[in-house]
């Protein structure tokens, strides 16, 4: 699944542009209030396009776990909102907390739901006012990799296509030649890390756009390889977390265009105290991984996934674990 999934972006692609218009046209009031929602992965790929959907339309939007619009949504939902459009993404468009959220969201705001989902027949869909149907529910691991990726594609497909954004998402159509590539030649480096099983902790550091994108290569490693793992802001790892490093520490770094010089500050100060670096770039000749697409960097993010997925593949069979059926989970977390 993790070596097949860039005919899935262009299938996302081709999703969004066949539902061009009823997209257009769900996105054209006014809403006071957008979020972004869904559980584990999806909430992940929730805080990615929340974050890249606000930096392309301009419009204020957040992401927050169903758990929490369920459970604390005082939280999050304004009181008497006029408008609100809930972004709703789940692969199995079953699991319970995103579609009480759901439930809870329509009754409470009578706002507006768009679903992300892999799965045309099951409930999430038929609660939205609109479904992108991604996939066609396809993959069959636990883990979400593929169709993270194509869920993740669709969605800046769309952000993209709402903030007219028009010559950024014609760019999103080469993604798929250089995922492929980045899959080919860096799968070596991927199990070279990934099965150097003296490392025992690794940190997945991203800002802006690139923070649930860190949180989901992050979730790879925990989920798939039992392996201690998480997700920061670049510069937050200096206020504390970095008292974990040492020299069997891996530090990821998703590097960014405008920001290069604090992350590599925080990238070579880790390496100083003694952690490898594997660092992501789209031509930074200092960085591990290069992504040399040519491609804007507002619609390429989904390029920092496929050597991630790989490194936690690797490092799996590496453990004599199974990739696909990661301990205590299953495809749909019920209530
Ligand atoms: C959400 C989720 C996944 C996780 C596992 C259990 O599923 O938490 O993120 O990897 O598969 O379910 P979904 O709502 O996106 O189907």
């Amino acid at each position: 699944e993790i070596m097949t999934q860039t005919e899935a972006w262009n299938e996302a692609l081709d999703r969004v542009e066949a539902q061009r218009s009823d997209l257009l046209d769900l996105f054209r009031p006014d809403y006071e209030q957008i979020i972004f929602t869904g559980c584990g992965s999806t909430y992940y790929l929730s805080l990615a396009a929340s974050a890249l959907f606000q930096q392309c339309t301009g419009r204020i939007a957040r992401a927050v776990p169903a758990g929490e619009l369920l459970l604390n949504e005082g939280t999050v939902l304004r009181h008497s909102p006029e408008h609100s459009l809930l972004i709703a993404i789940s692969r199995s468009g079953a699991t319970t907390e995103t579609l009480r959220a759901v439930e809870q969201f329509k009754t409470r705001t009578r706002g507006n739901v768009l679903a992300i989902t892999n799965y045309p027949e099951h409930a999430l869909p038929k609660l939205a006012d609109l479904a992108l149907v991604v996939e066609k529910g396809q993959e069959e691991s636990v883990a979400q990799t593929r169709s993270f990726a194509s869920m993740y594609v669709a969605a800046v497909a769309t952000s993209l296509l709402v903030g007219a954004r028009h010559a950024d998402l014609h760019a999103m159509r080469r993604l798929a030649e250089v995922g492929a590539r980045l899959l080919h030649d860096y799968a070596p480096l991927a199990q070279k890390m990934g099965a150097n099983l003296n490392f025992d902790r690794f940190y997945f550091l991203g800002s802006g756009i690139r923070y649930g994108l860190a949180c989901e290569a992050n979730l790879k490693m925990k989920e798939m390889t039992l392996t201690h793992s998480e997700p920061f802001h670049f510069l937050e790892f200096r206020h504390g977390p970095m008292s974990m490093v040492n020299n069997r520490t891996v530090i990821v770094g998703l590097l960014s265009e405008a920001n290069l010089p604090y992350e590599w500050a925080v990238l070579e100060e880790m390496r100083s105290l003694g952690a490898t670096i594997l660092s992501l770039s789209e031509a930074d000749e200092r960085a591990s991984v290069q992504f040399q697409s040519g491609i804007p960097e507002i619609a390429r993010g989904v390029l920092y996934l496929p050597v991630l997925q790989l490194m936690a593949y690797y490092r799996s069979l590496a453990k004599g674990l199974n990739p696909d059926r990661p301990t205590h989970l299953s495809a749909v977390v019920e209530l």
